[in-house]
């Protein structure tokens, strides 16, 4: 189709601001009680939402702290790694996809850099961070399995919420000695960005159902139509297009979900294609404004206001269980 022009703005929806539920603050208060035996900290985030899967707690609970952010699933973000590198051009960072071993070396090769030089006994203590879903607990089993070869020490799963309290230090690496503790992913109490749980929704960094699935399915075509005009990126279901509903009947048509009647179940074909892209069984995606190199500092200062605006400061506040 010429003349395709996506659209620039996403219309507005009443969205739930936040997922914070129980076992989040529990695991919040034993990562601050936990923190002090650290001496390195590996922060995920989702590679097709990195500002999205930052998590301002955790910049309460690490302080100063020796810190390593870990981008996983970079085999299914569309981000240039020259972005990231721009983002950090201080400080240590890595882009992972935990499915492949390997992938993780350079990680391991820092966190031995960190433990040359220390007389502790017992080793390197680490502990893995993140939002929900991104990777921390795959992270784990790659890593040792990488460093020991040994297998999985971690359960991990496709959808948020998979670990729920810290378990004990799992060895990563025997010379030298360095040992890691996962922990459950924790959720922001409140979202910055009006689409921020979209953005988490779509990447399954949140509970999924929260969300109309025919809403999410129409953030991702949104996305995939700023991502490449062409309409490509989802071809093989519909010509380009900006109609959820247009979209989903074709997808329908194409995957056999037509009802009785010939009625295509939108809803339905909407979770699907959603799930699919969260799966990586899609085009490679990416949700938040990464074009803008400034996009971390200008999320900072948001951030920044809307705390002492909300909160006062982070570490004195009390987390309201949802
Ligand atoms: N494509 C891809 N998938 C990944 C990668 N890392 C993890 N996954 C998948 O992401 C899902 C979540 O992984 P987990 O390791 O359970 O995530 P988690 O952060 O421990 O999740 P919670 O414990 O629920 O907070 C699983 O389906 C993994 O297979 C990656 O680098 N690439
Ligand atoms: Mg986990």
């Amino acid at each position: 189709m010429t003349g395709f022009v996506p659209r620039t703005v996403f219309p507005t929806h009443t969205l739930p601001r936040a997922y914070f539920i129980g076992h989040h603050a529990k695991a919040i208060r034993r990562m601050r009680e936990m923190v002090t035996e650290i001496d390195l900290v590996f922060e995920v985030r989702d590679a097709r939402a990195p500002l999205s899967t930052r998590n301002s707690i955790f910049e309460s609970i690490i302080g100063e702290k020796p810190r390593v952010v870990v981008y996983t699933k970079s085999d299914i973000s569309a981000i240039d790694p020259n972005i990231f590198k721009s983002w950090h051009s201080e400080g240590d960072y890595c882009l992972v996809n935990t499915r492949i071993p390997s992938s993780v070396n350079q990680l391991l090769n820092i966190a031995k850099k960190y433990s040359t030089g220390r007389e502790s006994f017992f080793g390197l203590n680490t502990m893995i961070m993140g939002m929900p879903n991104v990777g921390k607990s795959s992270l784990l089993n790659t890593l040792r399995y990488s460093g020991t070869h040994r297998g999985k020490a971690a359960k991990t799963g496709a959808m948020a919420g998979v670990t729920r309290s810290i378990p004990s230090l799992v060895k990563i690496s025997e010379e030298p000695a360095i040992l890691v503790y996962d922990t459950p992913g924790v959720s922001l109490p409140t979202t910055i960005e009006p689409d921020t749980m979209l953005v988490l929704s779509c990447i399954g960094s949140t509970n999924t159902g929260l969300i109309d699935p025919v809403i999410q399915a129409d953030f991702l075509l949104y996305q995939l139509n700023k991502m490449n005009p062409t309409g490509m990126l989802y071809s093989k279901y519909s010509k380009p297009t900006n109609e959820i509903e247009e979209f989903l009947t074709s997808y329908c048509r194409r995957m056999g979900r037509l009802g009785k009647g010939g009625h295509p179940d939108l809803s339905g074909a909407a979770a699907q294609w959603v799930d699919r892209s969260r799966k990586g069984l899609e085009s490679k995606v990416v949700f938040d404004d990464y074009n803008n190199l400034n996009a971390c500092k200008e999320w900072e200062e948001k951030l920044d206001a809307k705390k002492k605006l909300q909160h006062g400061p982070l570490s004195d506040q009390k987390f309201r269980v949802a």
